[in-house]
This record gives C-alpha cells, structure tokens and sequence, in this order.
C-alpha cells in the first residue's frame, strides 16, 4: 500500500515483508523448494485486494464480505454519477487483510455529465442499499429496510484520513435515504422522488448547500472519547424532487481520524426538520463517502481532481448507542 504514509502503516508494512520472508525462508526450510508452495504464497498475496476501477461510461460497484460467511456486508461503489470523461486513475482498492478501503481519485480533462452539477461522484461503502438497488445487503445485522418510527439504534464506527487533496470542493459524509413505503417496501430499485428525504451528516467538507434550520447536540466518541458534537442543521427543500437535510459537524473540528456515532439518532432528529411527515418512512441504508469537485471552466482553465481516501477499520454493531 504505497499511499499509506503514517507511523503505524510503515510498521505494518515490515510486519508483512518479514512475514513474507519468513513464509519463504520456511518454505524454503520445510522442504521440496516446490514450485507449489511458492505459486500458494504469490496467489494468497494477489487475492489480498479487490480493485475496482472507473473507465468512461462504467459504474463499478462490487459487494465485499468482510468476515468471508459467505453474506456479502457492505457495497464498495466508485458512484461516479456526473463523470463523463476523465483521464487518469479512479477507482477504489479494499485489502481483505488489512480491511481497508482505499479510494484513489487522479484524474485530468475531466468533463461532467451535466456541466451545472458541481459534484463529480461520491465514491462510497453502503450498507443496505440504494434507493436504485433492489436488494439489501445486511450482512452486519442491521435490519434495512427500517421504519423510522421504530428504528433500532446501531452504531457505525470507522477511522478516516485524506492525502494528497486537491479538489475544488469536498466532503466526506454519511448519506441515507428515506422513502416512502411505496417505494421503500412495494417497489424497490425505484428511484426517489417528492415526499422522500436524503439526509447526509457531513464529518468534515466545504460549501455545505441548503439554509440553516437549526442546531443540535449528538453522542460521538471521536478518537477514543466522549464528545457532545455539535451539528448545523441545513436544509433544501424543492419542488417535484425529494428534499434534503444536512447534519454539519461545527465542533469538534475534524480532518481525520476514529468516528463513532449512532445513525438512527439523526434520523430521528431528522422527523423534526422535515417538511413532510416521515414516522411512517422507511430508512433503507447507510452510505459513508466523499462528494468531490474538480477543477475545471470556468473556475480554472485545465481541470483536474486528486485526493486519496482511505477508510479502515469499517464495522457496524446493530443494537447499539451512544449514551454520555
Ligand atoms: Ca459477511
């Protein structure tokens, strides 16, 4: 993993090389200097990632199970869903081993599809699903889909950090999706529309739209302790489209590092700013990701976009919360 550059990551990664010369001066020792052992330890070292990449007119996706039983847990998406053209590297990279999930974003002569629409992809893990997808995947325990007014707690926990960032404009954010039933239950895979609510939780990010409706104080633990956050509730409220409600971290600060917070508890915060009644909706998933914004005309004459993401340590425990 040459775009890991922390303390922790070189130490890991002499763990491994001694680890793999160990395994070859052991196989070495034990004999038979076999072509076959050496052929299991080259496979077992290319089966330790799962790569996918973007090309123009693609949307990689690709269900990864986590604890190998066979149930997929989470939905690795590059969601590249205003990128028409682009050249360079985009794509994302998980380590069974490691259970990291890096997204690298290096990309020149980008041209969107639609040219109004600032953001360029959201490249994301989901559990659950999408309101496009017809299937769940629930491999953690968390039972989506989930009406609102009796949703369970769970709690998702992660570690986040950004290199070589140099975009225009960025988040890195949770996104979920409240449907009505008639969508939610009788007719998955169909796409949101009016009385639908999007609401995302922003950790961290530039030119969050919408207007301010309000404040709230939500449980996290953040690097290891308890902390009161503090979010800016914006909302966009339109005409013929599913409204939208963002939950904006303001305090604690946050560039990096080790979240857990309870997503039922924004749901539930998000009945009170929205503008139709959503006790009977349904939450169908989870989606953690960054939204990002290239370069590009008229803001700058070339266009460009790069950042490397990387997510680790990514679970989720169903029937638990946050309390102080
Ligand atoms: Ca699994």
């Amino acid at each position: 993993m040459l775009l890991i550059i922390s303390d922790r990551h070189i130490r890991y990664a002499l763990l491994n090389i001694i680890v793999i010369i160990a395994s070859f001066i052991a196989g070495y020792f034990y004999g038979s200097h076999s072509a076959v052992k050496k052929a299991e330890i080259v496979t077992s070292l290319v089966l330790s990632t799962v790569t996918i990449t973007w090309t123009p007119g693609s949307w990689p996706r690709k269900k990864i199970d986590i604890n190998n039983d066979g149930v997929p847990d989470l939905i690795m998406d590059i969601c590249p869903y205003n990128l028409k053209r682009g050249k360079g590297r985009y794509e994302m990279i998980y380590n069974t081993t490691r259970r990291t999930i890096v997204t690298v974003i290096d990309l020149v002569d980008i041209e969107p599809k639609n040219p109004n629409v600032w953001v360029m992809g959201f490249p994301e893990i989901i559990i659950g699903r999408k309101p496009w997808d017809k299937s769940y995947v629930n491999g953690f325990g968390v039972k989506f889909p989930m009406k609102v007014k009796d949703i369970k707690p769970f709690l998702v926990s992660f570690y986040f950090h950004f290199e070589k960032l140099d975009l225009l404009g960025y988040d890195f954010a949770a996104d979920a999706w409240i449907l009505r039933k008639e969508i939610a239950i009788e007719k998955p895979g169909t796409g949101p529309g009016e009385g639908d609510i999007e609401i995302m939780v922003w950790l961290m990010g530039v030119n969050a739209p919408g207007t301010k409706v309000g404040e709230e104080v939500v449980p996290m633990i953040i690097n290891g302790s308890y902390v009161d956050a503090r979010f800016e509730v914006k909302r966009v409220v339109r005409t013929g489209e599913w409204d939208i409600i963002i939950f904006l971290l303001k305090e604690p600060e946050l560039k990096c590092g080790y979240v857990t917070y309870d997503p039922s508890i924004f749901v539930k915060l998000a009945t009170k700013y929205s503008p139709v009644d959503i006790s009977d909706h349904y939450l169908i998933g989870w989606e953690i990701g960054t939204e990002w914004v290239a370069y590009r005309p008229p803001a700058t004459q070339k266009s460009w976009a790069k950042v490397t993401l990387l997510i680790e340590d990514f679970t989720v425990i169903p029937h638990a919360t946050i309390h102080k």
